[in-house]
């Protein structure tokens, strides 16, 4: 058996001139209403993509670490933008892949989140090769510590902690779609890994869709939290893993002037992006859905 691994992520524009077509990607054939396609350009504008994007780099930089730490090909696919996770299982059937491990870099379930990641890589490989998939990896034991690690160095001001994801629509709660308990008891353990009593869960990065999605948003919340006379608060994302624009934009744009305006400290922890600790777990779910040995 020759084993590669694809590493999927959501995918980001290279450059700022390739946001339409990768909004047009998302809405999949949808309408995009012109001033929400302003909004979007403007955001990357603001947060200086134009000719580069560093969230590719980063999950190069990831895609590399994991590579090395395996000992395996590991190839990088997209599911809104390239190189995409089609372009990744040609290059690990080229390079003579008969198993190919799919590893998503989100770590939460939900049908319309890692179930679409596995619906284009299933049609990728199209039988041409055995397919081992990493479905949810939320309770990953080092995971959990390694967030509680970052959420224990923010611990002088004794901060309210609140525990983020990207929302979704509130609708697949009826389909009985497991994402939101997935990421509750995330936040479950790793509040408890760091001892923290005083914490809550909200959503974050809503699309004007049209439709309810899962709530409360982080920026409402904020709201409930200094009604309530928290004035210390620290966010820790714990359904991204990289420094995107849900994190740059929506976090420490949005919610941080948002903070500002109810006079809240607000500070957030670090995304795991290509960190050692996380490069092992990474590897160690690949391990764990397949029969590839340990370099140690
Ligand atoms: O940094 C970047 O350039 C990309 C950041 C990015 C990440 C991300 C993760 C998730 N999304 C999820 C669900 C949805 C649903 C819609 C939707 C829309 C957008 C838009 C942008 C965008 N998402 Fe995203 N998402 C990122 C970026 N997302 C840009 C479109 C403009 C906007 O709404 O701001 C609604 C689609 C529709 O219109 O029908 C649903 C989920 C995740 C977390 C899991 C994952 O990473 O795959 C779930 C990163």
């Amino acid at each position: 058996m020759t084993t590669a691994v694809v590493l999927m992520a959501y995918g980001s524009p290279s450059r700022i001139e390739d946001v339409p077509a990768y909004y047009a990607d998302i809405r999949g054939g949808r309408p995009i209403r012109p001033e929400l396609l302003e909004d979007l350009v403007a955001r990357y504008r603001r947060l200086g993509i134009e000719e580069s994007n560093p969230l590719n780099e980063i999950t190069e930089a990831t895609r590399a670490a994991l590579e090395a730490e395996l000992g395996l090909p590991v190839f990088t696919g997209m599911r809104h933008w390239t190189p995409r996770i089609a372009d990744a299982v040609e290059q690990a059937l080229a390079g003579g892949a008969t198993e190919i491990v799919g590893l998503v870099l989100a770590p939460h379930y939900s049908s319309l989140s890692i179930e679409r990641y596995r619906a284009q890589l299933e049609a990728a490989v199209g039988g041409r090769a055995e397919l081992a998939f990493v479905e949810r990896w939320g309770d990953e034991p080092g995971f959990v510590a390694l967030l509680a690690e970052r959420v224990l160095m923010f611990q002088k001001h004794k901060p309210h902690v609140v525990f983020t994801a990207h929302s979704l629509p509130a609708r697949i709660l009826e389909e009985g779609d497991p994402y939101r308990d997935e990421l509750l008891e995330t936040a479950r353990l790793v509040a408890e890994a760091a001892g923290v009593e005083d914490w809550s869960f909200s959503f974050q990065s809503e699309s004007p869709t049209g439709e309810p999605w899962l709530g409360p948003d982080i920026l409402d919340h904020l709201d409930e939290l200094a009604a309530g006379g928290v004035t210390d608060v620290l966010v820790c994302p714990v359904g991204f893993v990289a420094d995107h624009l849900e994190i740059r934009w929506d976090l420490d744009v949005e919610a941080a002037e948002k903070a500002q305006q109810l006079g809240l400290r607000l500070e957030r922890i670090e995304l795991p992006n290509a960190d050692p600790a996380f490069i092992t777990v990474l590897a160690g779910l690949v391990r764990g859905a397949t029969a590839v040995p340990s370099r140690s």
